[in-house]
């Protein structure tokens, strides 16, 4: 018998920065219901799906951006998708920015079952963007502000009889990501993403958003033998024109479903676990041909901590 999961990317248009929490939470309950009645068993939604995306503004001091952050999950505005979750019997990948009790402040992921129990989390590793407001932007990419970088890395979960594995946004891009779950075993990478299509440290990349987002995702699914199912939140958001294109990528590197709008849409296809073997069996067989004695370099710790990579700290007002 084959393994096979029914998987949907709900992708999500633009959020504005004055749509209310109960009004997006509405939005993905219904994506989740198409979802649903497309036979979907798992829906992935976005990164930083409950609310526009805050890094491209500037707020000092980082206490009022409190209101952007999630302190309990679920809590009583996004209670509703889990109740709807666990009525439909769909699991999912949320992503929404994390506020801990010690005040830890991340980029954050949850994996829920179809009972509508969180059963992982995943904080961003990689923290694109900068620290500090820059005028030169025509708008910002303070992540590096708003969230500290995930501690616990690329874990990988037994979950609906697959191998899963999570990823947000500008991990996706990173070879090291796919890898460390590859050699976990991962069969099912989900990940959300929020990409402007102007990057302002090199505007020629402009025209190739789409082609990168793409590149990274389909070598990083046929070089690890793993599915990759990747939800943008696209379109003009608050002025700011983002990258959709949301895709699921089988073993093969190929894609065999995408997004058609910048809107709220939702895609679906069915992931044959057992296809990720084709590769993963053959010439991406680690165990036989891997040669990580060649490869320390890509392991080894960098003489400098991450503290010391950071702006000094008197550039800093948290
Ligand atoms: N949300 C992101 O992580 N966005 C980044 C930036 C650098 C464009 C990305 O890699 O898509």
């Amino acid at each position: 018998m084959t393994r096979s999961i029914r998987v949907a990317a709900a992708q999500l248009g633009p959020v504005a920065r004055d749509e209310s929490r109960s009004s997006v939470v509405a939005r993905l309950v219904g994506l989740l219901g198409s979802a649903a009645d497309r036979g979907a068993e798992l829906v992935v939604f976005p990164e930083l799906a409950l609310t526009s995306f805050f890094p491209r503004w500037w707020v000092d001091p980082l206490s009022e951006a409190d209101h952007w952050y999630e302190s309990e999950m679920p809590g009583p505005q996004t209670r509703p998708l889990f109740e709807e979750a666990a009525r439909r019997k769909v699991g999912f990948f949320l992503g929404y920015a994390e506020l801990t009790g010690d005040g830890h402040r991340y980029n954050t992921a949850v994996l829920v079952d179809r009972e509508a129990r969180i059963v992982a989390k995943f904080r961003k590793v990689h923290i694109p963007g900068h620290e500090r407001f820059e005028a030169r932007r025509p708008f910002q990419h303070l992540e590096r502000y708003y969230f500290e970088p995930g501690p616990d890395g690329f874990e990988v979960h037994d979950f609906l009889g697959a191998k899963v594995g999570m990823m947000i946004c500008n991990d996706r891009r990173w070879p090291e990501t796919y890898r460390v779950m590859g050699l976990q075993g991962v069969e099912l990478i989900l990940c959300g993403y929020n990409t402007p299509v102007h990057y302002a440290p090199d505007p020629s990349q402009d025209a190739l958003a789409g082609f990168h987002n793409h590149l990274v995702m389909q070598a990083g699914a046929y070089q690890n033998g793993t599915w990759v199912v990747a939800t943008a939140k696209g379109g003009i958001e608050e002025g700011v024109d983002s990258l959709a294109q949301s895709a699921i990528i089988a073993p093969s590197g190929q894609i065999v479903a995408q997004a058609l709008t910048n809107a709220d849409e939702v895609i679906v296809a069915d992931c044959d676990l057992d296809w990720c073997d084709n590769y993963k069996k053959t010439l991406f067989d680690f165990e036989r041909y891997r040669r990580p004695e060649c490869y320390g370099l890509i392991a080894a710790a960098p003489e400098r901590t991450h503290d010391e990579r950071q702006q000094p700290e008197e550039s800093r007002s948290r």
